[in-house]
């Protein structure tokens, strides 16, 4: 008995042990893979806390000023126009009203939050709720301009803008929280809005487009429209037996900028489905137009296909003869035609990209441009683009000066790709497109016309990409 008492006691004396050295161990060992207070140089004191601010994306950036009644988040429409995110004026204003768009994002005195305390000890947000969940990366400081972005789209395009819009908050968004306005035929359906709504750091706008800017005008021969169609069908010229797609062409040429919704903005970027960006955006483009009083920018150039657009240039021709007031000094017929205007050259501006600004558009050049266009009927009886529409408008109404190529911003749309030349530059910002992909120098573009009429420089190493 007595020995196996001994036994115990030698059992109790071990286990404690045992227990003692369990705990040296684990302590020890916790002391060696815990961050030091100081390893984010946050200091250690300060308990672990969230600054209550706003989050970034939210309710009252919209409302002072317009002090209309807000709908947030409803998802119908009374006149086609709706907003989501924020308290959307129902009819129409939704800039703020101060001097700095969207202050509540933008500005640097109310950022997103940022984490004040113990780094080290920082919990791991888990979900939205959790504390922590908004912690990005800093919202850029500086003003905003009076900007917005705007996509044509129909709710089938969901998924494809929906990759568009995380390219673009990716690269640039994420750090400005500029509004999208996006507009439609029909009206768009709750996925597309919620879907679009969660992607933009900004707020969002949804607009349906009255039936007289996506309709033959009155003077348009419905039996000519209609042979042309079948015509180009048969000519299998893309898009050509399409109706739907010249109701677009002509919306962008003439509509777009006076939606209800852009009337409230000077600046826009359009974005279309499937797009991509390649390279970081470091600083705001519209800021960069403002500044440098642009009005027109582009990143891809080429010509247009003629059989689009037999008589363009006649009605452009006759334009200039009847508002000879309207053609800038200065401007770039160098980029659009060979013979100082007698011909087209059919270089365009590729305008499924395009930052400029709307008080142009909205101009009585530009309106008369598009009116005079519009009676000629080439919309419907051939199949103009709104691309070379605006670029030929740009060409002539602008001065040199006021149309950018955006190097630095690099681009895809099926099947062209603009990557900035020179490989610091895409270091530098992060790329990743294939340099050898880039259309700029090849011999379809039109680009390096643009240099030339500007007499701007070639980027280094433009030759090795001919
Ligand atoms: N709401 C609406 N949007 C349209 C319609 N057709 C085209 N769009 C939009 O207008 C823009 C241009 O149309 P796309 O089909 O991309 O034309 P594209 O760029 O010439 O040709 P792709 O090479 O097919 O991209 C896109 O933003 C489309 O989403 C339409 O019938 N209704
Ligand atoms: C933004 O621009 C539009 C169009 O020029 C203008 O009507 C509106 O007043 C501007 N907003 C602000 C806040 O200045
Ligand atoms: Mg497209």
């Amino acid at each position: 008995m007595a020995a196996g008492n001994a036994r115990i006691v030698r059992y109790v004396v071990f286990a404690f042990f045992f227990v003692a050295i369990l705990y040296f161990v684990s302590h020890s060992s916790y002391d060696g893979v815990h961050l030091k207070p100081d390893t984010f140089g946050v200091g250690k004191g300060s308990s672990s806390s969230w600054k209550p601010e706003k989050p970034a994306s939210n309710a009252d950036s919209v409302s002072s000023g317009s002090g209309s009644g807000s709908s947030s988040g409803s998802g119908s429409s009374s006149s086609g126009s709706g907003s989501s995110k924020g308290s959307g004026s129902s009819s129409g204003s939704s800039s703020s009203g101060s001097s700095e768009y969207g202050s509540t994002k933008g500005s640097s005195s109310v950022s997103r939050p940022t984490y004040e305390g113990d780094l080290a000890e920082a919990p791991m947000a888990l979900k939205p709720s959790d504390k922590g969940w908004d912690f990005l990366e800093d919202t850029a400081p500086g003003p905003r301009m009076n900007a917005t972005f705007v996509t044509l789209a129909r709710n089938s395009d969901v998924w494809e803008i929906a990759r568009s819009i995380r390219q673009v908050e990716d690269r640039f968004n994420r750090r400005y929280h500029y509004d999208w306005v996006f507009l439609n035929d029909k009206p768009f359906d709750a996925t597309f809005k919620k879907v679009t709504t969660s992607l933009v750091s900004g707020n969002t706008y949804y607009g349906e487009i009255p039936h007289d800017h996506w309709s033959f005008p009155e003077h348009i021969d419905q039996d000519k429209a209609k042979k042309v169609r079948e015509d180009m069908a048969q000519r299998k010229i893309i898009y050509g037996d399409s109706i739907s797609y010249r109701h677009m062409c002509r919306f962008e040429s003439g509509f777009f900028f006076r939606q209800p919704l852009m009337m409230n903005y000077e600046w826009y970027w359009r974005v279309e489905p499937s797009i991509e960006l390649f390279c970081d955006i470091h600083y705001d483009p519209f800021r960069f137009m403002a500044e440098n009083k642009k009005k027109y920018s582009f990143v891809l150039s080429l010509y247009e296909y003629v059989e689009t657009i037999p008589t363009l240039w006649d009605s452009a021709k006759k334009f200039i003869k009847n508002h000879p007031e309207h053609i800038a000094e200065g401007n770039s017929m160098g980029f659009l035609s060979d013979d100082g205007g007698d011909s087209y050259n059919h270089c365009h501006f590729w305008s499924n990209f395009e930052v400029g600004n709307l008080n142009w558009l909205r101009s009585k050049a530009y309106i008369d441009f598009f009116e005079s266009l519009d009676q000629d009927g080439g919309f419907f009886y051939e199949r103009w683009g709104d691309a070379p529409v605006h670029s030929i408008a740009a060409g002539l109404l602008l001065k040199k000066e006021e149309i950018h190529f955006f190097n630095d911003i690099a681009y895809y749309h099926v099947p062209f790709t603009h990557c900035p030349t020179g490989e610091q530059t895409r270091i530098d910002l992060r790329c990743h497109c294939n340099p050898k992909e880039n259309f700029d120098w090849k011999g379809y573009s039109c680009t390096s016309r643009y240099f030339d009429i500007n007499g701007l420089e070639k980027p280094e190493g433009y030759e090795n990409q001919q």
